[in-house]
């Protein structure tokens, strides 16, 4: 439980890596219900703002700045609800809005070691509801039996890109994404449009299938869409236009504005370059991603099924009901399967992620920001 050690407020966490990202999980109940001093306490336990956030247990980087809030769900057929945090290195805001696929992965392997689940077979299956935006994912993860009582097996032979070595895997299917934080797959209902910024049009899919997106030709933005995420980072004339349509595309996509706001993701796409359907450059929405997020490679996908979309200009996406699509990115390749009903829309995605403990106990705050007592 929460408790007071001198002048600081001593509460219960386990770090994990859920797929590609990186950050503390917590119990809700050993964090304040009140969102305004929860999110000052996930502030001071991540130490932003800050670039390095020196001060706190945050990684000094979008990825490993994230924070997840778990307890058991009160939904019929839903055992978990995740609130997934993003936190900044260098701006003061907790978003509680957008979805993150790669912390949920950590979410069933957590909700074990913590106690919320008690694993009864060798695999265990549970279903989580996002409080972001509600969204459902079926999760299985292996739990066998070692001594006597079952543990969550992190070991195994699943590689994924953009994390070293191999894990067990954490299989995720996700049912109802389309319009998470926008209301529609399509929020402007078309399937391409025009942003006109600085004298220059720009067409765009702007897209919502679990996480909003702003999809852009890379080479509509004078790059190849190959570069590294160095070569792309260190673009300042480049990084200054994805903002200037980000800032239009949110207005567009019913978003308002997004000057704060970690959403809508900006994704370059070019032809495939290395076996899969679509290259991808995503824009978290400033810093570059070293990979891309699951919700927003699952988005990116389902754009590349719909004609007459940007990515399916560039892309290559096959036919038939089932579709595993590789999406390339800076550390090699997301595969996400689809599921397509009779008229070619999405219903279902699939893919898998591996999540790790990696470290737990208590994680200290100065009193002066909570002091539970
Ligand atoms: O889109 C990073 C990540 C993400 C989000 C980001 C994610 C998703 O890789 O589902 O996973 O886009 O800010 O953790």
């Amino acid at each position: 439980a929460v408790r007071r050690v001198g002048d600081q407020t001593a509460i219960p966490f386990h770090l994990m890596r859920g797929g590609t990202s990186r950050g503390p999980m917590f119990r809700a109940v050993d964090l304040p219900r009140n969102p305004q001093l929860r999110d000052a306490v996930l502030l001071a336990i991540m130490g932003s703002p800050h670039p390095l956030q020196v001060d706190g247990v945050g990684g000094g980087h979008p990825l490993t700045s994230k924070a997840a809030i778990v307890e058991c769900s009160e939904y019929d057929g839903v055992d978990l609800d995740f609130t997934f945090a993003q936190l900044q290195t260098d701006g003061e805001t907790v978003q509680t809005s957008a979805n993150c696929g790669n912390m949920l992965a950590a979410v069933v392997p957590f909700a074990v070691e913590s106690g919320l689940l008690q694993p009864e077979k060798d695999v265990t299956e549970a279903v989580v509801r996002t409080t972001n935006t509600g969204l459902i994912a079926r999760i299985t993860i292996h739990t066998p039996e070692f001594d006597g009582h079952r543990f969550v097996q992190y070991s195994g032979n699943t590689a994924i890109a953009g994390v070293p070595g191999a894990a067990s895997p954490v299989e995720i299917r996700f049912l109802n994404t389309a319009g998470s934080l926008t209301g529609a797959l399509l929020p402007t209902g078309n399937v391409s449009d025009d942003l006109a910024v600085g004298g220059d049009t720009y067409r765009v899919t702007l897209i919502d299938n679990g996480q909003p997106l702003v999809i852009i030709r890379a080479t509509d933005l004078g790059v190849s869409g190959y570069e590294s995420v160095a070569e792309l980072s260190d673009n300042a004339e480049l990084k200054q236009r994805v903002e200037q349509l980000r800032l239009l595309a949110g207005e567009r996509m019913g978003l308002g504005d997004v000057t704060e706001a970690s959403y809508p993701k900006m994704t370059l796409v070019s032809p495939p370059m290395a076996g899969g359907a679509l290259s991808t450059r995503s824009f978290i929405p400033h810093r570059v991603h070293e990979s891309i997020g699951v919700l927003a490679a699952v988005t990116v996908a389902t754009a590349l099924m719909m004609e007459g979309s940007v990515a399916a200009e560039v892309g290559t996406a096959g036919t038939g009901r089932q579709q595993t699509l590789g999406i390339e990115h800076p550390s090699g390749i997301f595969e996400t399967s689809l599921d397509l009903d009779d008229t070619g829309a999405v219903v279902a995605s699939g893919n898998t992620r591996t999540a790790r403990l990696l470290s737990r106990g208590e994680v200290f705050v100065p009193h002066t920001v909570w002091d539970p007592e």
